[in-house]
Order: C-alpha cells, then sequence, then structure tokens
C-alpha cells in the first residue's frame, strides 16, 4: 500500500507533512511526500516567517517519478501554496492515482471562521475544481462554508446537514469536521458529519474540547488515510482518527503547551495504532 501526501512542511509548529508523515507510515504503510512549500513555521500565530514556494521543482519531481513508474493507491493534498499547485495536483491524480485508487482532499484554507493568510475568493473558487475531482473530501466546517458559500455563523447554529448536501454537488462522499453539537445536557459534541459509501448521511461525535488547537486537521486528516490505507472501512476510519484527534486535543490541553506550537499526538499514537489493529482484524 502506497501513499502520497501533498503538503506543505512546515519545520516548527506540527501541521501539514511533519504531522502527515509520522502519522501515515506509523499506520503501516509506505508514505511518500511532495512538499508544496517550506516555511520556517506554519502561518498561525507566528510573525516573520519564511515562505519558499516550490512550485518551480515539482515538474522534475514528477518527471523523475514517472521514470520509475510510481502509481498510488491513496494521495492525499493539503496545503497548497499557489493556484497553479491547484492545477499540478489534478494532473498528479492523473498520472499517479492507480485506477481503484482513491483521491483524498483536505481543502486546507482557514479555520474558526476566517481563511489563513494567503488565501483569498479566488482561490476558494479554483478549489472547488480540485474538490470535484475528489473521492472523499474533508474540509473543516470553515472551510466547507467557504466552498458552499453558506454563512458560518448561520453554520455554527446547527443545520450542518445543509453544508454536507451542498458540499455533494462537488464530491460524492464528503465529511465536514468541527461542527459542534449541543446537547440535552448542555454539553458540547465536536461532530463530524459524512457521507458513506450509499449516500446516507452519518455522524461521529466527541467531546469538544474548549479553545483553539492548531494542526487538529491534519492529524485528524492523516489518522484517517492511514486507516483507509490499511483497509479500514470509512464509517471506524472517522471514528479512529476523531479519537485519536481528540485524545490528542486533551493531552495537548493538559500540557499547556502554546496552541501555536501544534497537538501533542505524539503520546497518543500507541492508542490509536493499537485501534487501528483491532479494526483492521475484524
Ligand atoms: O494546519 C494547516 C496549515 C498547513 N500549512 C500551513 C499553515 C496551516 C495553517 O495555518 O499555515 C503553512
Amino acid at each position: 500500500m502506497r501513499v502520497l501526501a501533498i503538503n506543505d512542511i512546515s519545520c516548527v509548529g506540527k501541521c501539514s507533512l511533519t504531522v502527515a508523515l509520522p502519522i501515515i507510515s506509523a499506520s503501516g504503510v509506505t508514505c511518500d511526500i511532495l512538499p508544496t512549500a517550506i516555511l520556517s513555521t506554519h502561518t498561525g500565530g507566528f510573525k516573520g516567517y519564511t515562505f519558499r514556494d516550490l512550485s518551480d521543482d515539482i515538474p522534475a519531481i514528477l518527471s523523475h517519478w514517472k521514470s520509475l513508474g510510481l502509481k498510488y493507491d491513496i494521495i492525499i493534498s493539503g496545503y497548497l501554496g499557489s493556484i497553479s499547485q491547484i492545477e499540478m495536483v489534478k494532473n498528479i491524480k492523473k498520472d499517479f492515482l492507480k485506477t481503484d485508487g482513491l483521491m483524498i482532499v483536505d481543502p486546507v484554507m482557514g479555520d474558526n471562521g476566517l481563511l489563513y493568510a494567503h488565501f483569498d475568493d479566488n482561490f476558494v473558487q479554483e478549489m472547488k475544481g480540485l474538490c470535484r475531482s475528489a473521492d472523499i473530501l474533508i474540509p473543516n466546517l470553515t472551510e466547507a462554508c467557504y466552498l458552499t458559500g453558506i454563512d458560518y455563523h448561520k453554520a455554527c447554529e446547527g443545520n450542518y446537514t445543509a453544508v454536507l448536501d451542498a458540499l455533494k454537488t462537488l464530491c460524492r462522499r464528503p465529511a465536514v469536521t468541527g461542527c459542534d453539537v449541543k446537547t440535552e445536557n448542555g454539553t458540547t459534541l465536536s461532530t463530524v458529519f459524512y457521507t458513506d459509501d450509499n449516500g446516507n448521511t452519518k455522524t461521529y461525535s466527541t467531546t469538544k474540547i474548549e479553545g483553539a488547537f492548531h494542526g487538529a486537521g491534519d492529524v485528524y486528516s492523516s489518522a484517517l488515510v492511514g486507516a483507509l490505507a490499511r483497509g479500514i472501512h470509512l464509517d471506524t476510519a472517522v471514528q479512529i482518527a476523531a479519537d485519536f484527534t481528540t485524545a490528542s486535543i486533551q493531552q495537548t490541553k493538559l500540557d499547556q503547551t502554546e496552541a501555536r506550537y501544534g497537538l501533542n499526538s505524539e503520546s497518543q499514537m500507541y492508542s490509536f495504532l493499537q485501534n487501528l489493529d483491532k479494526a483492521s482484524k475484524k
């Protein structure tokens, strides 16, 4: 099983490839990487970071890979440094994904109702094109709202099914993370709303931990890919990925580290791997 992770390298701040590579590899499959940019830190919460766009290097990397005959079972795309990279990813799917392979798109663009630095409406429009080529689309609620034109604050009132339905015009199997659901006893759950293979809407909830935690989306997407690459069914893969992310957030909160330095997912890796083993033996 061979996975390609397309994402940036944020050298500090535990997100994108520094999260994807260890989590997907630890899941027990080969994870090759295509870095889209190199930054000294990610762009959320740091000032003065460096940013080198690697678009110019990508064509030569790809032609070398073609000469090796590389093909992938799963391709996951994340943070893209420019609009031209969106087009590159579409072509990578055509050239490197096996016929029965899985294209997973995490349309990394924003969080908490806002776009990250460097992104604008033009980028959002172009990203819709990449989402159309995805087999599974995994935005957070903010990204889902930008992609569908639904007002974020309206969506937060709870009509997440409407957001999921609107995303289905882009991709057959969307899965939206970070949907807050209030329960009757006053607690809040963090819920994934997703569509299964048969088009049914399903949900999976974990305890909502208050606070903003950087890199949570990357931990989730990487764990999901790891589980799917192990042949685990989407329903169980969503559960395992959400549980791993929530446990990592919980530990990060206990550690009281600065949110911008990312999640302590390392401490939860062993139990994540045990869950993968249990599920893949079923
Ligand atoms: O975690 C998402 C992400 C990935 N890559 C870069 C980022 C961010 C979010 O801020 O800045 C470079």
